[in-house]
């Protein structure tokens, strides 16, 4: 046998052997449900093929609006559901009747039910409370909240209750069949910036690490929940692929990858184009090395000043990127001029309907045929 010959042969044994020995293709959690499982490889097919458009808040409220049925804002510029719902736990954990922002969670089973049935995707971030001082998620007074909620921390007790009305919650999230609803489960985000309890210098990376692990293990292990794929996503000021993966959790608790960023200030649409564009690339790296599906799990531009943001600078951005979906933030309907998605009348409609009809872009309906729960 030729030495070339015999070089590549050893190297396709071994690169086979690695990939067959390694859990990296199947969920975080072993024991995820066979729809959790099947969502994860739909959005791996998906990726190939578009860019899911995501909302938060979408069903709960919008400009003008608090609740009623079937509304959108989203559906009411374009007549289609976004494909990715985004939803927040905070204060369950308390627990509360309603979230941080006022949504009944009674509402949020309501909305996972439809939502799973068009075959929508769902995905839940958590802005916690401070469990060491009451205060909120944004409360950063003390760097030791993060060691007090690990096993041996004097908020362990405490925190694993928190994580008891999370866990019951979501195993609550059920079809009419009694199946259990798939959630993207995005907790301890924006982590590379230090305005939440859990951020960069508000714990040590081992403690971050130490958090998450604990959660997965806490959640998937004692409470089996088996209805959730994890996300990792840090602000949006990454510089390289070393600081992005500087406090990963590793690839057992791990299943989608992402960032969050937004555009602030008038004039800075190059600049929103260029960053998250060169963000996507390092994302994307990341996710092709660990085999994770790459996100931009939140973004958006404030009460869009710009009336051609979508098809001129949004879309930009990320139609050169394999990325599963981007989220725009919530309309929120009690602070003024505090919404991501156009709503009727809104000056960007006209361009988000071009937005919605670019053959990159999944809405509601693209999500549907592409049957990511089969
Ligand atoms: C922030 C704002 C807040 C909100 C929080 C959690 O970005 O929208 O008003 O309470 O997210 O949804």
């Amino acid at each position: 046998m030729k030495p070339i010959i015999f070089f590549v042969l050893v190297t396709i044994l071994i690169s086979g052997c690695s990939s067959g020995q390694s859990k990296k293709s199947g969920t975080a959690d072993p024991l995820a449900t066979a729809e959790t499982k099947q969502l994860l490889a739909g959005l791996k097919a998906a990726t190939e093929k578009g860019i899911m458009f995501g909302h938060q808040d979408d069903l709960a409220y919008g400009i003008g609006w608090v609740y009623p049925d079937g509304e959108s804002d989203v559906k009411r510029v374009c007549s289609d559901y976004p494909a990715v719902y985004g939803m927040d736990l905070g204060h369950i954990e308390l627990p509360e009747p309603d979230n941080l922002d006022s949504v009944p969670f009674e509402d949020m089973r309501v909305f996972a039910r439809e939502i799973y049935a068009r075959g929508g995707v769902i995905t839940m971030s958590w802005h916690g409370d401070n469990p060491l001082t009451g205060g909120s998620a944004w409360d950063i007074t003390s760097d030791k909240v993060v060691a007090s909620v690990l096993p041996g921390g004097e908020n362990n007790e405490k925190y694993r209750k928190w994580l008891d009305n999370i866990a019951a919650f979501l195993n609550s999230l059920k079809d009419e069949t009694g199946t259990a609803i798939p959630v993207i489960f995005r907790p301890y985000h924006e982590h590379t910036g230090s305005w939440f309890w859990w951020g960069q210098k508000l714990c040590t990376t081992d403690e971050y690490i130490g958090l998450w692990r604990f959660t997965v293990d806490y959640l998937c292990k004692e409470k089996d929940v088996h209805n959730l794929l994890f996300a990792y996503s840090s602000s949006g000021d990454i510089a390289n692929k070393a600081q992005y993966l500087e406090r990963y959790p590793g690839d057992d608790y791990i299943d989608l990858i992402g960032f969050d960023y937004y555009q602030m200030g008038d004039g800075g649409n190059r600049a929103f184009i260029d960053d998250v564009s060169r963000v996507l690339t390092i994302l994307e790296d990341v996710a092709a090395e660990h085999n994770k599906v790459p996100a931009l799990t939140e973004a958006g531009y404030e009460s869009i000043p710009d009336p051609a943001w979508w098809t001129g600078t949004f879309w930009p951005a990320m139609k050169d990127h394999k990325i599963s979906y981007a989220l725009v933030w919530r309309n929120a309907h009690n602070k003024p001029n505090h919404f991501y998605a156009p709503y009727p009348g809104h000056a960007s409609e006209k361009d988000f309907i071009e937005f919605h009809n670019l053959p990159g872009t999944f809405f509601q309906k693209d999500a549907t045929a592409l049957e990511l729960y089969r």
